[in-house]
Parts: C-alpha cells; sequence; structure tokens
C-alpha cells in the first residue's frame, strides 16, 4: 500500500491584520486539508480568527478566478470571455508601450493590502512600475493620518511590546475594537484584565471590546482629539506629570502648557458629547495610575482632525512618563521596528527619466477625482491588484465614473471578481497565499511570518510577482532586477546588517517558520528618551509640522462634519455615520464568501431608539441613508449600543452582493485628513428613512 503524501507546510495569514498569524497547512496528496494556527508561534498561539479558520473555502472556493478574460460587455458590467495568458500579457504590454512612448505616468499602479506579503506586495510589482516610470501611489487609504501625527511626536512606528501589556494597571482601548480586529492581540489585554488592570475603552459605539472593558466612554466621532486635549489640561492643572520625565525627554513643555490651559474638561464636553465630570475623572485615573497603557487603532485617524486626534493622544504616554514602564507607553502600530529594505525590494532607482517625466504621485484615497480630473497627464490605464478600490474607496459613485471611462484601460488582477473587476478590460486569475511565496512583517507584533507555498495554484492563476517578470520580459526591460525569484525576493525583505534582523535567517524562517525580531526583552524603548523625532525628544512642538504649515503644538481639529462644525450641514443631514469593520468580513476580502456574509446577515444600519422613533424607524425595517453624495440601503437595528446622534454600519460589503448596489461607501466623503492626506470614511453625515 502506498503511504498517503502527508506534509504540513507553514506560512503566513496574509490580510490586513495587525495579528499576522503563523499558519500550518496540512497537505494530502496536494491538496490542502487542514490550516490551523501555529502553536508554537507565542502572538498566534495556536489560534486562528473565524474567517481565517475556514481559510479552504476561500482558496477552493468555486468563486475563484482560474483563468485570463477580456471584457466583452460594458464597462462595471462583469461580462468577460476567457483568453489566453500570452494573449492577456501582450495586450498589456502593447497598451502600456503605447502610452508609455507618450508619458508613462499616465499609467497607474493602484494596490493596497489584500496581502500584506513584502514579496507580493512590495518587491517585483514595485520594480516594473519604476522602471516603466509610471505615476507613483501614494497608499494612504488606512492609516497615514495617524502615521504622521505618531511620527511628528514620537517619531517612528514604535510603541510597546504588545505582549507585555499584561502588566499594565490601567488599558485605555481607544478608537480599536481587538475583539473584532485584533484577536490576538486582545488576549493579551485580557490577561491583563485578570491580572487587576482596568480596562477603559473610548468608542462612539459599544463594541464587543467596549461590552467586555470595566468602563465605556463614547464620545461623538471625530472629537478625540478634544478628549485628549483636555486630558492634557487637567494632568497639567493637577500636576499629574512625571516632571524629571518631561525635563529630560520631552521638547516644548512649556508651549504645550500654555497652550491646553484653556482646553478644559468644560471646553471639551459639548464637542466631545461627554460629561466634563467624565473627562477629568478619566484624565485623573491615566495620571494616576503606573503603568498605564494606550492601546489606539485606526478607527479615531479617520476623520478630518484624525493626524493631530492621533498626536494629541501620543503625547500623553510623555506626560505621565508611563514610557518608563515596559506595560506602559501606547501602542498605534509595530511596524518601524522591523527593518524592511523597501530599496531593494522595490528598486525605485529603476525610474527611467525623472528630468523628462519628474515623478508625479497619485492619492489612491481620491482615486475617482484623479481618474475623471488628473491632468498632465490624465490617466489613460490602471493596474489594480491587491486591492479593491470601487468597493473600499470614498465617494463610490466618483469612484465609479472614473472606472468606468471608456477611455481608460483597466487590468485588474484578483482571486475573485469583485466590483473592480467588473470595470477590468482584462482580468487576470490571482493566486492565493497557499499558492505562492512569501515573507511577512506586521503591525501589532514583533514577528516576521515566513510563508511557504502549499500547494500548486489553482487553475492558470498565477502570483503578483510572476505576472510582472513576465509583463518587463515583454517591455523589454533587461535589468537583473526582473530575473529575482521569490526566494530571492525574500531573502532580500530585511537589511541584514540592521541588529534588528539579527537570527532572522533564511534558515530559520524555513524551518521554524516565525522568528522574532531581535529586540531586547523587556522592550521599553522610550524609557530614556530615545525617540526617533529629529531632537530625539518626544516633540510637544514639532518643527517637521511647522515646516509643513502645520500647528507645531497639539491643537483641535474639528470633524468636517458634524452638528458642532457644520450645523448647515447637519440641519439637512443631523446623524454621524461610522462604518467599522464587521466582525466576519476583513476590508471586502471575505464580503463575498458564503459562510461570512450568512453570519453578518445583510447590511446593517445600528441607531439609537431615539433617533429611530422620531423617523418611524422599527427593528428590522428597511432603511435608506444617504446624503449629498450618495445613498445606500440597510436593515435598521434599534439599539442603545450606538449612542444618539450616531449612526453606525458595519462594512465593507461587496456592492453588487449588498441588495441595492451600494454600500456604505456611497455617501463617505473624499475630503482628505489634516495631516498624511488620509481618507475621512468617519466623518460623515447622513439622514436615514425607512422605505
Ligand atoms: N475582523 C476584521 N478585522 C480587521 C479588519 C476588518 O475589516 N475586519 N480590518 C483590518 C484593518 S484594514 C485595519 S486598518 C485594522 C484596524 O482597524 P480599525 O479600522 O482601526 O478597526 P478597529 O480596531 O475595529 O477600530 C475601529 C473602532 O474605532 C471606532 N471609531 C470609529 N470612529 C471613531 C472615533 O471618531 N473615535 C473613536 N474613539 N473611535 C472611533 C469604531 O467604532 C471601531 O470600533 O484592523 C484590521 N482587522
Ligand atoms: N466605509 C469604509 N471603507 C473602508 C474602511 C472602513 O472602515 N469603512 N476601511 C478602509 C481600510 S482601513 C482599508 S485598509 C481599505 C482596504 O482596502 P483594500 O486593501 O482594497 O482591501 P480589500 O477590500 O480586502 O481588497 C483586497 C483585494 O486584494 C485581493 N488579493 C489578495 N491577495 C492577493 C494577491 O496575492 N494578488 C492579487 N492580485 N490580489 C490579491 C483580494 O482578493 C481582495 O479583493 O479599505 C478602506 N475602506
Ligand atoms: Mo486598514
Amino acid at each position: 500500500m502506498k503511504p498517503i503524501d502527508l506534509q504540513v507546510v507553514r506560512a503566513a495569514c496574509p490580510h490586513d491584520c495587525p495579528d499576522t498569524c503563523a499558519m500550518e497547512i496540512t497537505v494530502e496528496q496536494g491538496r490542502a486539508v487542514r490550516v490551523r494556527g501555529a502553536d508554537a508561534m507565542p502572538f498566534t498561539n495556536g489560534s486562528l480568527c473565524t474567517k481565517v479558520s475556514h481559510y479552504l473555502e476561500r482558496v477552493y472556493s468555486d468563486q475563484r478566478l482560474r483563468h485570463p478574460m477580456k471584457r466583452i460587455g460594458r464597462k462595471g458590467e462583469g461580462r468577460f470571455e476567457r483568453i489566453s495568458w500570452d494573449e492577456a500579457l501582450d495586450t498589456i504590454a502593447a497598451k502600456f508601450g503605447a502610452i508609455a512612448a507618450d508619458d508613462p505616468r499616465a499609467i497607474l499602479p493602484y494596490s493596497y493590502a489584500g496581502t500584506m506579503g513584502l514579496v507580493q506586495g512590495e518587491s517585483m510589482d514595485r520594480r516594473f512600475f519604476h522602471r516603466l516610470g509610471a505615476s507613483l501611489l501614494d497608499r494612504t487609504i488606512c492609516a497615514s493620518a495617524g502615521a504622521m501625527g505618531w511620527k511628528a511626536t514620537v517619531g517612528a512606528s514604535i510603541g510597546t511590546d504588545p505582549e507585555a501589556v499584561v502588566d499594565a494597571k490601567l488599558i485605555l482601548i481607544w478608537g480599536a475594537n481587538p475583539v473584532v480586529s485584533n484577536l490576538h492581540g486582545w488576549r493579551y489585554l485580557q490577561e491583563a484584565k485578570r491580572r487587576g488592570a482596568r480596562l477603559i475603552c473610548i468608542d462612539p459605539r459599544r463594541t464587543d471590546t467596549a461590552a467586555k472593558c470595566h468602563q465605556h466612554i463614547a464620545p461623538l466621532p471625530g472629537t478625540d482629539g478634544a478628549l485628549a486635549l483636555a486630558m492634557m489640561q487637567v494632568l497639567i492643572a493637577e500636576d499629574l506629570l512625571d516632571h524629571d520625565y518631561i525635563a529630560q525627554y520631552t521638547l516644548g513643555f512649556d508651549a504645550l502648557a500654555e497652550r491646553v490651559h484653556e482646553f478644559t474638561p468644560e471646553w471639551a464636553a459639548p464637542l466631545t458629547g461627554l460629561s466634563a465630570a467624565v473627562i477629568r475623572d478619566l484624565a485623573r485615573e491615566y495620571g494616576q495610575a503606573r503603568p498605564s497603557l494606550i492601546r489606539l487603532n485606526y478607527g479615531l485617524n479617520r476623520c478630518a482632525g484624525g493626524g493631530m486626534a492621533v498626536r494629541n493622544i501620543a503625547c500623553l504616554p510623555a506626560l505621565t512618563g508611563a514610557w518608563r514602564h515596559a506595560a506602559g507607553g501606547a501602542l498605534l502600530s509595530a511596524s518601524g521596528n522591523f527593518p524592511t529594505d523597501a530599496h531593494a525590494l522595490g528598486r525605485p532607482d529603476l525610474y527611467p527619466d525623472p528630468e523628462r517625466f519628474p515623478p508625479r504621485t497619485i492619492n489612491m484615497s481620491t482615486i475617482g477625482d484623479a481618474l475623471l480630473n488628473a491632468t498632465e497627464p490624465p490617466i489613460r490605464a490602471i493596474y489594480v491588484y491587491n486591492a479593491n478600490p470601487v468597493a473600499v474607496a470614498p465617494n463610490s459613485n466618483e469612484v465609479r465614473a472614473g472606472f468606468a471611462r471608456e477611455d481608460l484601460f483597466c487590468v485588474v488582477h484578483e482571486l475573485f471578481q469583485t466590483d473592480t473587476a467588473d470595470y477590468a478590460d482584462i482580468l487576470l486569475p490571482a493566486t492565493s497565499q497557499l499558492e505562492h511565496r512569501d515573507v511577512h512583517g506586521t503591525y501589532g507584533h514583533f514577528y516576521v511570518v515566513n510563508n511557504q507555498p502549499a500547494i500548486a495554484p489553482l487553475g492558470e492563476a498565477r502570483p503578483n510577482t510572476e505576472v510582472f517578470r513576465q509583463l518587463a520580459a515583454r517591455m523589454g526591460y533587461t535589468d537583473s532586477a526582473f530575473a529575482d525569484s521569490d526566494d530571492a525576493l525574500a531573502a532580500a525583505a530585511f537589511k541584514r546588517d540592521d541588529a534588528r534582523a539579527l537570527g532572522v535567517t533564511p534558515e530559520k524562517l524555513a524551518t521554524q517558520g516565525w522568528a522574532r525580531l531581535n529586540l531586547p526583552r523587556p522592550f521599553v524603548p522610550f524609557a530614556k528618551g530615545g525617540f526617533r523625532t529629529p531632537s530625539g525628544k518626544c516633540e510637544f512642538h514639532s518643527d517637521m509640522l511647522a515646516q509643513r504649515g502645520l500647528d507645531p503644538l497639539p491643537a483641535w481639529h474639528p470633524p468636517a462634519e458634524s452638528v458642532a462644525s457644520n450645523p448647515a450641514l447637519a440641519a439637512r443631514y443631523p446623524l454621524a455615520l461610522i462604518t467599522p469593520p464587521a466582525r466576519n468580513f476583513l476590508n471586502t476580502s471575505f464580503s463575498h464568501l458564503p459562510r461570512f456574509v450568512e453570519q453578518e446577515g445583510s447590511p446593517k444600519l445600528e441607531i439609537h431608539p431615539q433617533d429611530a422613533a422620531v423617523r418611524g424607524i422599527n427593528d428590522g425595517d428597511r432603511v435608506c441613508i444617504r446624503n449629498d453624495r450618495g445613498s445606500f440601503h440597510a436593515r435598521a437595528a434599534v439599539t442603545d449600543r450606538v449612542r444618539a446622534g450616531v449612526v453606525v454600519s458595519p462594512s465593507v460589503w461587496w456592492q453588487k452582493l449588498s441588495g441595492d448596489g451600494e454600500n456604505a461607501n456611497a455617501v463617505t466623503s473624499s475630503a482628505l485628513t489634516d495631516m498624511g492626506g488620509g481618507p475621512i470614511f468617519y466623518d460623515c453625515l447622513v439622514e436615514v428613512s425607512a422605505v
């Protein structure tokens, strides 16, 4: 009898989530039969989230694209016919060649974090578009506002070790819903709670996380910046400060004290919709607890003042000296710990002729506007991979109008026929994580996670890297950069001469599947200053911001759309809509798979009983959510999980599967944040009515 060919392959969860799990794939005679979390990897700890524990349903879904196709219907209609890879690649190379002869910047790559892998997401693709001289893409859609606010204050995306938080005594979970979107990080927060920490959740909605905390504080969306300013005012006025830490390791304290003097809890109360007493108590508690931790996430950076809100919050642990403790301080993103070699991976030096064609950058968050209105040159071709902009970018009506342009040549490389794929002229089938090589850093812990292919590509699917190698060959690019294998790209991902990469060797990754960065334990990055800012201090005063024409000090940047900041608009559209991640979805990457769609049911709108009553809306009613930009439909869930004046629609649904062809981005604004050019998804006034 032949023995069963059974093998366990070490892999990485590729999705855009802080947890980046180490996975083990059991393969039987060439077919993956089981996916589980690696036991030995501390952060994964042998478990996966509900989505990825059913990962084989995504990998082997009968919805997978299996061969290249070309469009035969109208743009957006989604009708295609099968073609060969040769025809597909020849068509793309011919189009790109012709456009590039005029001006290569008329070609735009569009990608985000469909896979977070450095090989499939930031290597051969970047090399190809750099060599082509295409427009550059500013990848702002998620985190750029918060990242900039953090950078101005702390200097780099570095914060508390998420495994060390178990010893914190007070934890503010701020604009974050870890039970849903950082499940493995939540395990450590829960352990802290078991050890006696007090947990306070700051979120306009009583999320699953908020419900498990000791206290829930529900500010109005987009007002966290005011809350943090008022906390600083109390800390300073009541002398809940670490004077020694401030003197040695911060810059601009006197100016900060003067600035926040007027920002009392009484000032912040009407803006945030909280009582002054709640704000004052929060500040006092924060000022007295040792160690105190702030776990913030990007939920609070998706509003007009999102950059400044994160900056204001980032000042708090320097005032109290919380950074002295391994379990104290704050964590937004850990990505800055990884010595990723973006230059070696993406080779920006391949850009051909910067004198003739000075590089042009397009902001991905305003893709609709760019497709419709960019000049010098207008965008004539777009190549979308690792992203679903038609569904996820704000202001869908504008985005779809851009993609519907008859004169736009659109390539989409995808695993599935997404809302964006419907607009493709050429639609290419992509491999899943189980079918290609990769290596991952992460923004939520300190481990590099390796990914070996476990199974052969399904149908004719090809990895991103392979497609760009083949396109490069057809374009006549002979640079050796286009000959690198995926193994070679993975080996080049981290700077080998950087001490943090010591021990993160290809051998260790191959055998163990993951490796911790060579960071000290305990990791107390700013215990003695060492901020990554120009001054090396925590910068209450930031010259970097001043140079960009921004306020160098913490300030109040109100929402673009709120009752207080825009009463005229609020008279017509009085409700503030937020559209945070749904538990069973991950952006739109699972929003079409039957199991997860069934669990989410249908698009929902949580609305407070008072707001429902005055509109004659009952629980379960179909409602229309609208503003001047557009409208979408959902089922009303009448609940006090949301405060009056705020409505919540968990996202992101595929438009074509939502019932009315729209999702929440029909109403979201394509205005940008104060810093970093980010989108303001959660800064959006609407009116709601029963249909
Ligand atoms: N299950 C699941 N997990 C995910 C994702 C997903 O779609 N589904 N998305 C992934 C991605 S792309 C990212 S960027 C990460 C992080 O994803 P984030 O988008 O930061 O999501 P959350 O951690 O859920 O935190 C958002 C929380 O902020 C709240 N919020 C909204 N507006 C405000 C505000 O103005 N102030 C405050 N204080 N809170 C506000 C929301 O109600 C929500 O509970 O998660 C990743 N993980
Ligand atoms: N209203 C609203 N809109 C939002 C948000 C919100 O909270 N509310 N969240 C925003 C945030 S935080 C983010 S990060 C963005 C996310 O936006 P995107 O990064 O566009 O994320 P997804 O919608 O998951 O789309 C990723 C696509 O990449 C594809 N993909 C995966 N792996 C590969 C691969 O190896 N090769 C190729 N070619 N394709 C691959 C997947 O099949 C999927 O369709 O959405 C934003 N949009
Ligand atoms: Mo994101």
